[in-house]
C-alpha cells in the first residue's frame, strides 16, 4: 500500500465549519490577540506563531553553528559566539522594529478557503528583533559572482507536498544583502524563544513572514533558481492549481482594529453602550512604505478618516518596518453595527474591500469588519 504522507492526493478546498485537521494546525500556532495592537510592540508571548513542523530541541546555543557554503571563496562555518563576537568587533549590531505578518493571514475569510492554518486576521505582530545585518556575515566568505540566490536553511524537518525537506526559503542576492536584512538572535531584547526561531534567525522587514527563517543552520549560496518546496511548492499566488502563479514577496498593505466593547465568552460577539467609543488598531504595509490613511465607517456610511500616530524613530531603532497606530471616536447608537477599518499607502495602494482571490487564501488584506451590538446592558 503506498504511504498516504509520501504519495499525498488532491488537496481540495473546504467550506462549512473548521476541519479536525485545521483546528490542530490553530491550535500549534497561536494568533495575537486583536487588543494587544494597543501595545506599539507585541508582547513577546503574545506574538503570533506560524511553524511547519516541529519546533527543533536546542538546549545550549553556544554551539549553534551556520555553515556558507556553495558558490563562495570561502566556505565557511560560525557558531553563534563568534557571529556575535562579529558584530561587536565590526560595530555592525543592529535592532530594527518589524512587523511580521503571516502571508496566509486572513486565509479562512477566503471562500471557499485552503486547508491550512485557518487564520482569520490575528496572524501578526510587531517586535524589537536585535542582531546583525546578514551582510557583514557574508563578507566573510567573498560571494562568487555565478552566485544569484542564497538559500537558507532551517533545522526544522517534515514532510510537505509529500516531500520530506528541511524548511528552506530563498532571496536573490540584491534582496539579501540589503542593509536592513538581519541575522537576528535577540526579540524584544530576551534571546529568542524556541518557537520564535532559538538560537538564531533571519528577520527580512518588509516581506510576509515566511522569508524570515527560523532556526538557520545553512546559508548555501547557488548559481540557479532554488526550488524548494517552500519556495515554488506554496508561497505562490496562484489562481488555480494550473496557474505558474506570482511568488510572495512583500506585504500587502492592511489594518486591524482593536475590538470594541466587551465579548460574550463563547461566541466573541461584542457589547457596547450608546454613546462616544474610541476606536483604535494598527495599519501596516510592506518594504518599508509608510502609512498615509486609515479610515473607518460604521456599517454603510461615509468612510471616516482616523489620527495617525506613527511611532517615533530613535536613531539605535528606526521603525520603518513596524505598523502605525490610529485612533478615532465613534457615536454608537443602539442596535447591532458592522465596524469596518481600511488603510492606504503612501503608493496609492488601498485595501479592497472583498478578497483577493488566491486559491492557497494568500496574501488576504481585504478590510477586517467587527460585529458590535450597542444596547444599555
Ligand atoms: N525554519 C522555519 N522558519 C520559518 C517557518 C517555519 O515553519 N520554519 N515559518 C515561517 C512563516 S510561514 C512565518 S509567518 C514566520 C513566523 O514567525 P514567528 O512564528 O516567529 O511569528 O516564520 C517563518 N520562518
Ligand atoms: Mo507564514
Amino acid at each position: 500500500m503506498q504511504n498516504p504522507i509520501l504519495k499525498p492526493g488532491k488537496k481540495n478546498h473546504l467550506s462549512g465549519d473548521f476541519s479536525h485537521a485545521e483546528v490542530t494546525l490553530a491550535n500549534r500556532n497561536n494568533g495575537t490577540l486583536l487588543e494587544t495592537l494597543n501595545y506599539d510592540v507585541t508582547p513577546t508571548g503574545a506574538h503570533y506563531l506560524l511553524n511547519h513542523f516541529d519546533v527543533p530541541y536546542v538546549a545550549d546555543d553556544t554551539d549553534w553553528q551556520v555553515s556558507i557554503d556553495g558558490e563562495v571563496k570561502h566556505a565557511l562555518a560560525i557558531n553563534l559566539e563568534q557571529i556575535k563576537a562579529l558584530a561587536t568587533k565590526t560595530n555592525t549590531s543592529k535592532t530594527l522594529r518589524v512587523t511580521l505578518e503571516c502571508a496566509g493571514n486572513g486565509r479562512a475569510n477566503v471562500s471557499p478557503r485552503w486547508p491550512s492554518q485557518p487564520w482569520q486576521m490575528e496572524a501578526v505582530g510587531t517586535s524589537d528583533w536585535h542582531g546583525m545585518p546578514l551582510k557583514h556575515l557574508l563578507d566573510q566568505t567573498a560571494l562568487l559572482t555565478s552566485c544569484t540566490e542564497l538559500v537558507f536553511h532551517g533545522a526544522d524537518h517534515g514532510i510537505d507536498s509529500g516531500q520530506v525537506h528541511n524548511f528552506a526559503r530563498s532571496l536573490k542576492i540584491a534582496d539579501a544583502l540589503h542593509d536592513d536584512v538581519l541575522l537576528v538572535w535577540q526579540m524584544n531584547n530576551q534571546p529568542l524563544l524556541p518557537q520564535h526561531g532559538f538560537p538564531l534567525r533571519l528577520i527580512v522587514p518588509g516581506w510576509y513572514g515566511m522569508a524570515s527563517v527560523k532556526w538557520l543552520n545553512r546559508i548555501e549560496a547557488i548559481d540557479h533558481a532554488f526550488d524548494g518546496v517552500q519556495q515554488t511548492g506554496t508561497y505562490v499566488y496562484r489562481k488555480d492549481s494550473d496557474d505558474a502563479g506570482i511568488p510572495v514577496t512583500t506585504i500587502r498593505v492592511k489594518s486591524l482594529m482593536v475590538p470594541p466593547g466587551i465579548p460574550d465568552w463563547s461566541s466573541r460577539k461584542r457589547l457596547i453602550k450608546p454613546g462616544p467609543v474610541v476606536l483604535t488598531g494598527r495599519a501596516w504595509s510592506g518594504k518599508g512604505v509608510p502609512i498615509s490613511k486609515v479610515e473607518w465607517r460604521c456599517d454603510d456610511d461615509q468612510w471616516q478618516e482616523a489620527t495617525l500616530h506613527p511611532l517615533k524613530a530613535t536613531a539605535a531603532n528606526e521603525h520603518s518596518y513596524a505598523w502605525c497606530k490610529w485612533t478615532d471616536e465613534w457615536h454608537a447608537t443602539s442596535g447591532k453595527h458592522i465596524l469596518s477599518c481600511r488603510a492606504t499607502d503612501a503608493n496609492g495602494n488601498v485595501q479592497p474591500v472583498e478578497p483577493p482571490w488566491d486559491q492557497a487564501g494568500f496574501g488576504n488584506n481585504a478590510v477586517q469588519t467587527v460585529e458590535v451590538w450597542c444596547d444599555n446592558y
